[in-house]
């Protein structure tokens, strides 16, 4: 493939380029998408906390995060199971994931500036609009965060929640005794064994934890959020295209939902009309030829996974366990956050 000077400007190195060149491979070929296609599957880098990501009782990783895993290894590889699922804790994942141990992580991180800048990671669109929450013993009677004054609050370490709760009690001028746990179950442990008075964390993880409690009765997430907490996949900076791949993968599960194509009707929206859905689902192959993707890749999505939405509300909607509402996670013609860039 040519290099244009387009893709020159765009900032790679000159001696990268050369020796795409010399070696034949595309420019915009990058070290993480080539070690991938050699491998052969894709390692992404997961949480714990069921209905997000968590094995099921025969070992196979279920879950809203884990279902934009299998969407990519269809975008690079046409086949939903070349990807692996490993946990990781919050405290160890983004290192692991800049040492090369994860090609990706869909663990619930937040994208925040340093993360960007500082620690070198790119992000993909936003998945899941979260904020910080709570989870509170009901015992103490407490209804919004300012009553904690003087609270022992349990807080993961290498979370946004460290920042973010000293940053409240800052604000409000109250105390609190933060007590950081690195290891989740010692963490949720902290408050069923009266450790901690309360934890801070996600509020959709919070929401998750507590459902796996043994009373979950005895406690109670309070509606508060205490910061925004846009959870988005992150990749290691470095490679632009397997960063396009992560975004136009997560984008076409949300256009799909936007269209109203599901993985049940998927095949009668091959007979539609509209140029936009024809290059969308590839019968138009144009625009799959011009990305270098198989023009198919999002009909393949959502025939795998199906559109955002399906992966909504299989895993944590309200006719799952877990029961979130959409609230911000529906697509902006909705009245939610969620919108894709023009497939064109
Ligand atoms: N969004 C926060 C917190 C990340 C986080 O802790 N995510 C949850 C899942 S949403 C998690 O990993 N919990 C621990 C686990 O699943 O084991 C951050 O990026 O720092």
């Amino acid at each position: 493939m040519l290099v244009t000077s387009n893709r020159l400007g765009r900032g790679l190195g000159y001696s990268v380029v050369l020796a795409g060149l010399l070696a034949g491979t595309a420019a915009w070929a990058g070290p993480t998408l080539d070690a991938i296609k050699q491998r052969g599957s894709i390692k992404v880098g997961v949480g714990t906390s069921p209905g997000f990501f968590a094995p099921d009782s025969n070992g196979k990783w279920q879950g809203f995060f884990v279902d934009f895993g299998r969407a990519l290894a269809v975008t690079v590889f046409g086949d939903a199971e070349k990807v692996s699922f490993t946990s990781s804790s919050p405290q160890q994942r983004l290192p692991a994931l800049q040492a090369g141990e994860f090609d990706i992580l869909l663990s619930g991180v937040t994208q925040t500036a340093t993360r960007s800048f500082k620690l070198g990671f790119h992000f993909g669109p936003i998945v899941f609009y979260d904020g910080q929450g709570l989870l509170v013993k009901k015992a103490l009677g407490v209804s919004k965060a300012a009553e904690l004054d003087g609270a022992t609050i349990g807080i993961q370490s290498g979370t946004t929640g460290e920042l973010n709760i000293a940053d409240f009690f800052r604000k409000t001028k109250k105390s609190f005794k933060p007590v950081v746990i690195e290891e989740t179950k010692e963490f949720v442990n902290a408050l069923e064994s009266g450790r901690v008075d309360a934890l801070t964390q996600d509020a959709s993880d919070l929401a998750l934890r507590r459902i796996q409690l043994g009373k979950p009765d005895d406690y109670v997430l309070l509606p508060e959020r205490l910061s925004k907490e846009p959870l988005a996949p992150a990749v290691r900076s470095g490679d632009d295209r397997w960063l396009e791949i992560v975004n136009w993968t997560v984008y076409a599960t949300i256009q799909a939902e936007e269209y109203g194509i599901t993985q049940a009707n998927i095949d009668e929206f091959l007979k539609s009309e509209d140029p936009g859905i024809k290059r969308f689902l590839g019968v138009d192959k144009s625009l799959g030829e011009a990305l270098e993707l198989d023009p198919k890749f999002a009909y393949n999505i959502v025939k795998a996974v199906g559109n955002y939405g399906e992966i909504f509300e299989r895993n944590i909607g309200k006719k799952s366990k877990v029961g979130f509402e959409r609230g911000y996670n529906q697509p902006w013609s909705q009245g939610g956050l969620l919108y894709s860039p023009p497939f064109r």
